[in-house]
């Protein structure tokens, strides 16, 4: 059951329906999609997962706060986030809901295989609970002895009947796993943590809850129908019931993951729960859970909870969707945490984006409508512009590991060196003195030149800003796909005999703030 190395899975988190989705949420889609592109380019069989996760206490009193059932208000909720999704073009092949029977049904097969090899016993606990993290917590962990110590809110004290999984059991063998993994967990800064944690030795976990009933019902051999399985239990399985698992198993050939992208929040339900079920589950290690940073404002996490959350329809409607991806994933070094201000992303749209970027082909349409009609001929390009070429090409290659090394900040400035030697090649050459000169061969291949770093740039940022690209490949007269990646970024050719298209600038320069409501400047 091991995924060849032509299939890549990619994940993000399954969202909790207790709120709608913030610019938190949208960065850690957009990262996945933007990995998913890749992969799909780069000719890797690819299946991309996200989704929303509706069970649990939290979700159970949001519904009641508002006068609803609890599957009305997840289907209300769950479809706002894919709404925004869709909306927004991301390229899922599967939104799973942990309302799904065939998900259901995948879980109680998995707590069956743990129960029935001897990982699950029933006990009861005793401890505290914190409702908005769907945490347990041990008295030693707790603020003040009372305060969750993930969100600062007060825990309650629970007492109840519940199975528990052997997580004790594990410690060795995931020590070993993450020694023998060192780029496991990404950045390897949180992997370091994650070990600490683990040595300090972990404790059972409670696997069911009995004081409320919004979640998967034990299987029925068990006949034990006042427990229903705790949310994260029900959550992580998402990861391989979205593939059959315990159901048709119809796309378990995906399995393990290439990477699980999550916020750091819920690092640890990742990197030692979830391993340790997949181990109890005989199943194989994922590959890589990156691990990014929070999105903040005035330096706190935006929090649906905190109520100072900054709304990505409204940032990509006024700034434009892929303008607003470059900036999550420019600004901001994986892993870091990062301040939203209108400011910073303005800043990207008009420098990186309009000057070196647009600037570019306004004036390669420009250079080539006004001495070639359009037409481009790259026969020559190497002749006179080989140092330009190897300096492009040695940018080039170093992209792709950036990109699966979670370090897309250092991929789009490695990215943006090509357009900086195509600049500077145009000041340093002159077309209008060639032309003047005569060196009708040599203004050529520099138009040869710069439209074919245009080309190349535009396949590579392609997963990122999978709107404007296009556009640009437009202008280029071909098309982003498979094909030309190969060509022009693994064998390294060059586009041969074509012509530019004329079309609109694609970064109009943003002058002032575009939303005016209480986003920080
Ligand atoms: O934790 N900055 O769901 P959730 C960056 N259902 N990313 C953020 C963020 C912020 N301020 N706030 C949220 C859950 N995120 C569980 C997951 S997975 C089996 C179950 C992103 O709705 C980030 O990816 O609270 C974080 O990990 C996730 O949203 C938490 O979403």
């Amino acid at each position: 059951m091991s995924s060849s190395c032509h299939k890549a899975y990619i994940t993000t988190p399954i969202y909790y329906v207790n709120d709608i989705a913030h610019i938190g949420h949208a960065y850690t889609t957009i990262i996945a999609d933007t990995l998913a592109r890749y992969s799909r380019m780069s000719g890797l069989d690819t299946f991309f997962l996200t989704g929303t996760d509706e069970h649990g206490q939290k979700i159970e009193e949001s519904a009641k706060a508002r006068g609803k059932t609890s599957q009305e208000y997840a289907d209300e909720i769950s479809a706002t986030f894919k709404n925004l999704w869709d909306d927004f073009g991301i390229s899922y092949d599967k939104f799973i809901r942990t309302t799904d029977a065939d998900h259901m049904k995948g879980v109680q097969k998995a707590f069956k295989v743990m129960y029935d090899n001897g990982d699950i016993y029933k006990d009861v606990y005793k401890g505290h609970y914190c409702i908005s993290c769907e945490t347990f917590f041990p008295e030693s962990q707790l603020v003040d002895g009372e305060f969750c110590p993930e969100c600062g809110k007060p825990t309650t004290i629970v007492e109840e009947e519940s199975y528990f999984f052997k997580l004790s059991a594990y410690q060795d063998k995931l020590l070993a796993w993450y020694n023998d993994n060192p780029d496991c967990i990404l950045p390897k800064s949180k992997r370091n943590e994650v070990i600490r944690f683990v040595e300090g030795g972990l404790e059972d976990l409670s696997i069911t809850r009995t004081s409320f009933d919004w979640g998967v019902k034990l299987p029925e051999e068990l006949n034990d129908p006042k427990h229903v399985m705790y949310v994260w239990l029900d959550a992580l399985m998402n990861y391989v019931t979205a593939l059959g698992y315990g159901t048709d198993e119809a796309k378990m050939d995906f399995w393990p993951a290439r990477v699980h992208l999550i916020g750091k929040d819920i690092l640890r339900f990742h990197a030692i729960y979830w391993p340790a079920f997949l181990m109890s589950l005989g199943l194989e290690m994922p590959k890589h859970i990156a691990a990014h940073g929070w999105w903040t404002r005035d330096g706190e996490k935006m929090s649906k909870s905190k109520g100072n959350v900054v709304n990505p329809r409204e940032v990509a409607d006024a700034y434009g969707l892929d303008n607003f991806r470059y900036f999550m994933l420019r600004e901001v070094p994986f892993g870091g945490d990062g301040d939203f201000s209108q400011k910073a992303l303005i800043d990207r749209i008009n420098s990186d984006l309009g000057n070196d970027l647009g600037n570019l082909l306004n004036r390669l349409i420009g250079m080539s409508g006004k001495y070639f009609e359009g037409r481009v001929d790259s026969a020559n390009v190497s002749k006179y512009y080989q140092t330009e070429l190897d300096e492009v090409s040695a940018s080039l290659e170093k992209l792709e590991p950036l990109l699966f090394d979670m370090q897309i900040h250092r991929y789009l400035e490695e990215l943006w060196r090509p357009l900086s030697v195509a600049n500077k090649a145009i000041d340093k050459y002159q077309p209008w003195t060639l032309m003047k000169e005569g060196r009708e061969e040599e203004a050529m291949a520099l138009n040869g030149l710069i439209a074919n770093i245009l080309a190349k740039v535009s396949v590579m940022l392609y997963p990122v800003m999978p709107v404007i690209c296009p556009k640009i490949a437009t202008a280029l007269s071909f098309s982003i796909d498979n094909a030309s990646w190969h060509s022009l970024i693994k064998e390294k050719k060059l586009l041969e005999t074509f012509t530019i298209e004329k079309i609109p600038p694609l970064f109009p320069r943003v002058e002032e703030p575009l939303l005016k409501q209480a986003i920080p400047e």
